[in-house]
Parts: C-alpha cells; sequence; structure tokens
C-alpha cells in the first residue's frame, strides 16, 4: 500500500499517513531515496526514515535528522533536495509509540509506553542514552517527565536506533535533532558546563544561522549550549551522537514558538517554520563548508 493522500503539510499528520509517504517517496523517487527501518519500539512499531543519496561519493558526507523523540512536540520533517552533496537520513518519527499515544489518547505524551511501573508509563527517550548517563537534569522517578529509565539504553527505540546510528555513525559530518518550543539552537552539551572543542566555531555558525532564520518573518532565536541556556539534562541523543562520534556539526533546535501556544502550535504555522528553519538550515551547511575550506 502507498496511498499518502492524506498527508499534507497544512495540518498534523498521523503516524501512518508518515510511513505512508515516506514509502511514497521511496517509490516516487526510487533512484534516489530508500525507505530504511532504523529500529523497533516496545510496541512493535517499526521506527522508518528514508535516506537520500545522489550520488555514491557522498557516503563520507552524511547528514542526520531527528524528530519527534518526544511525542507532543509534532515537528515536520524537514527534508527538501537542498543539496546534493551530502547523504541525508532523516528519521520524522523517532518514538512512534508515544507519537500514536499523542495522537489517540494524550495530547501531551512526551515519553516512550514501556511499562516501567504500574503507575506511571514510560522513560524520557532523550534522557536514555547511554553518555553521561544520569549525570543530571533528569530523574530517577518513573511518574515524572524527565524519568531516565532503569538503565541507560532500557527503550527499545533509544537502544535499536543507537545501533542504526553506530551503523553510519563515522560517515557523519551532522547530526540535527528537533524538538519543540522556545526558539533555541542548543549546542551540546547538556550533561556539563564544559564547552565542546570547536564551540566558538558552533557558536558563530548558530549565529549566523539564527541571523538568516529571522530574516523571513522575524522569528527570533537565541544560540547556546543546552546547559546553559535552558537546564542541565544527560542522556540526550545529542550529547550521546557527540560524544560517541564526534561529529563536527550537533544542534538541537527548539522550533515556535516562545510559549503563547507552546506544543499545540497552529497548524497554519507549520509551512512558515519549516521554510524559516530550513533558510537557517542552508547556512549551517554553507557556513560549514566556508569555516573548514578556510
Ligand atoms: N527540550 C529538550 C529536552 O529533552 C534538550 C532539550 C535538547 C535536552 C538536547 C538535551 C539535549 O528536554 C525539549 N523541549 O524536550
Ligand atoms: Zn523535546
Amino acid at each position: 500500500q502507498t496511498r499518502d493522500e492524506g498527508f499534507g503539510w497544512t495540518r498534523y499528520n498521523t503516524l501512518d499517513e508518515i510511513n505512508a509517504w515516506l514509502r511514497n517517496l521511496s517509490v516516487q523517487y526510487s533512484s534516489v531515496v530508500t525507505l530504511i527501518q532504523g529500529g523497533s519500539t516496545h510496541e512493535g512499531r517499526i521506527i522508518y526514515g528514508v535516506k537520500v543519496s545522489y550520488s555514491p561519493n557522498n557516503a563520507n558526507n552524511s547528514v542526520f535528522l531527528e524528530s519527534n523523540i518526544h511525542a507532543r512536540e509534532c515537528t515536520n520533517a524537514v527534508i527538501r533536495r537542498i543539496a546534493e552533496s551530502y547523504d541525508w537520513y532523516v528519521f520524522p518519527v523517532f518514538n512512534p509509540d508515544g507519537f500514536e499515544y499523542s495522537h489517540t489518547t494524550d495530547r501531551m505524551w512526551r515519553k516512550t509506553r514501556y511499562p516501567h511501573s504500574i503507575l506511571c508509563t514510560g522513560a524520557d527517550p532523550n534522557r536514555n542514552w547511554d553518555y553521561f548517563w544520569n549525570h543530571g537534569g533528569t530523574s530517577n522517578s518513573p511518574c515524572t517527565e524527565i524519568y531516565r529509565g532503569p538503565v541507560p539504553f532500557s527503550e527499545p527505540s533509544t537502544r535499536s536506533m543507537a545501533e542504526f546510528i553506530s551503523s553510519v555513525g563515522d560517515q557523519l559530518v551532522a547530526y540535527i535533532s528537533f524538538h519543540s518550543f522556545s526558539q533555541l539552537l542548543l549546542i551540546p552539551y547538556g550533561y556539563t558546563d564544559e564547552h565542546l572543542d570547536n564551540y566558538e566555531q558552533i557558536y558563530q555558525i548558530g549565529l549566523k544561522a539564527a541571523e538568516a532564520l529571522a530574516q523571513r518573518y522575524g522569528t527570533e532565536y537565541r544560540v547556546g549550549t543546552v546547559y546553559e541556556t535552558i537546564y542541565p539534562a544527560s542522556g540526550s541523543s545529542a550529547d550521546w551522537v557527540k560524544g560517541v562520534f564526534n561529529t563536527p556539526i550537533v544542534y538541537t533546535y527548539e522550533l515556535r514558538d516562545q510559549g503563547q501556544y507552546g506544543f499545540i502550535l497552529p497548524p497554519e504555522q507549520i509551512i512558515p517554520t519549516a521554510l524559516e528553519t530550513l533558510d537557517s538550515f542552508i547556512t549551517i551547511f554553507l557556513e560549514y563548508e566556508n569555516s573548514i575550506s578556510n
């Protein structure tokens, strides 16, 4: 089944619609798009993504995009042919169990759906990764929103996606994760206030990206580390990728807005958000290419 007529950019799509859309892309553009089964979840769902590749020469020039690790943060997949010179791994729904639950039962659901306690379900999949796990900004109580899980990678979805990322980890030049909301462009780490070796480069690129983003509609973003800009948070996917593979470019977007609508951003804002984000995105890659060729 490859029908995806329900899919569109002016409303929030369901998990089935997104997966049908990914499958359709791989059929329609079969020479460049490959459907990937990245991992699987506690409830038995497959975490689907696509690999977009215009040239076999791009393998060591790959970019990984992750969104919806938190169920209620409905972000659209930023998938455009912005560059034929990278291989793109795009996973629009990192937490499909939570995403489905957010659509059907509790719109404000954030976590996975693993039954860790009789009282409360799920762990925070962005506190569950095995790099300085349990080093602050998490909780040991299953009933909190930032429950880290009983052990690192206790969640099938994070464990299996870590395995998949490991298979391409050395090829990545960039790993970008999308969350909402607050209008921030965040730099690792979340577990420590220590700065990256290339902090100054990544910070300056971030400032230029924020400037590009503001050009279109005036949307203002702040740039800084997770730890210093929002709060300490350990066990995130971004910290893990940076720490384990030392990927040159790692950013986390906190998309619109600044709290007026928060997680329930009106669907009319989906396309404007995508366009301004894409502007900043292109800037990140152009500036990065500039900074390494100088
Ligand atoms: N924000 C992120 C969170 O997991 C974050 C912030 C990003 C933490 C990267 C650690 C690393 O809390 C939201 N909105 O979930
Ligand atoms: Zn989030």
